[in-house]
């Protein structure tokens, strides 16, 4: 199942039908089971009674179908239609061809095919065996939309003008007599990807081939994140509306409610530019992407785009020397989930 839709999520359940235009059906829903996200095979069945989607999903799944001749309805909920709606119907009629399995293939045979979830690869410099347990270091934080506390979004309609703590520059300023720092919204980490560009940074975020990072992410709201090239390692987690154990994917969705959600990077052959982004398409059109960048390990001008006024590499994760903007994100994003302190060198009183 691909969820093609925007923006909103959506649980699908399949019922069995009362009647063969699925008018009414039997509530409690029929149990199936995940085999592979995003196309890659799950370690283990992940078994539920719902299929949880969010916009960008694939989700394999295999159904036992409950008796030959049945229709079932495949109904999908989301959160302003939480009655349901009915998305599609399906016929199980033994006229239509010849059964070949009574059973579900065999769990094993099936997770046989998983990718390992652990993997050698250099880490802090250190060629190490990679796992959610044997990398605990958070390599990078990203944080999906932080709007300022307390603030009203400004509006940036048709107006692609970079934001700025100096009210002198900042056409978006709610109250010039009392500047604040805002975040654009959306963002990813308080940046902006067209911002990031208009101030000059070749890309926002840099590894290196061969290694792998611990990156941990978060969602002020919800949103589903996803980046391209190489999947990434979920680590096992407390949702219960995803499979929770260590499994690789390209979308995920993170929200406020869950906390932090750590993933596991295998940036392996790969050198060059690529984006990770929300993958509701309008907030991604609005900004809220990133540019990543691979760089060959014995490439140390792609590593280190130049310096800021501390000698930090402005590739990772720096910013340039008058660009009080970045600065005020890298704090925001640090302190997230608290408000930013206060720094009047940044953003006034
Ligand atoms: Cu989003």
């Amino acid at each position: 199942m691909i969820y093609a839709g925007s923006p909103d999520e959506m649980g699908m359940k399949l019922h069995v039908a009362k009647d063969a235009q699925c008018n009414d059906f039997d509530l409690t829903p029929i149990e199936t089971t995940q085999i592979a996200r995003d196309g890659i095979t799950l370690p283990q069945f992940f078994k539920s009674d719902t299929v949880w989607v969010s916009p960008g999903y694939r989700v394999d799944l295999m159904v036992k179908m409950p008796a030959e001749k049945q229709t079932l309805c495949l109904v999908g909920r989301r959160p302003n239609d939480l009655t349901g709606s009915v998305i599609a119907i399906v016929d199980v009629d033994p006229a239509a061809g010849d059964p070949t399995e009574v059973n579900l293939p065999n769990e094993a045979e099936v997770t046989a095919l998983a990718p390992p979830t652990s993997w050698e690869a250099i880490v802090d410099g250190q060629k190490t065996t990679v796992s959610c347990d044997t990398v605990k270091t958070v390599h990078q934080k990203l944080v999906l939309l932080v709007p300022t506390p307390g603030s009203q979004p400004p509006d940036l309609t048709g107006d692609v003008s970079l934001m700025s703590c100096d009210p002198a520059q900042n056409p978006h300023e709610i109250d010039p007599d009392a500047p604040i720092c805002l975040c654009p919204d959306p963002n990813i980490s308080c940046r902006r990807f067209d911002d990031r560009r208009l101030r000059g940074y070749r890309s926002d975020r840099v590894a290196v081939a061969g290694t792998s990072e611990r990156w941990e992410i978060r969602a002020f709201d919800g949103h589903p994140f996803h980046i391209h090239i190489n999947p990434f390692l979920v680590c096992p987690n407390n949702s219960n509306k995803e499979p929770n154990f260590a499994h690789f994917r390209d979308t995920m969705w993170v929200q406020v409610e869950d906390g932090a959600r750590d993933i596991l990077t295998h940036f392996k052959t790969y050198t060059g530019q690529f984006v990770l982004h929300c993958h509701k398409l309008n907030h991604e059109d609005e900004g809220m992407m990133e540019l990543v960048e691979i760089c060959a390990p014995d490439d140390l001008e792609c590593q280190c785009q130049g310096t800021d006024a501390n000698g930090n590499c402005i590739s990772q994760g720096g910013c340039k020397e008058d660009d009080l903007q970045c600065e005020f994100a890298k704090t925001a994003t640090d302190a997230y989930p608290l408000p930013p302190a206060p720094n009047p060198a940044l953003c006034g009183p």
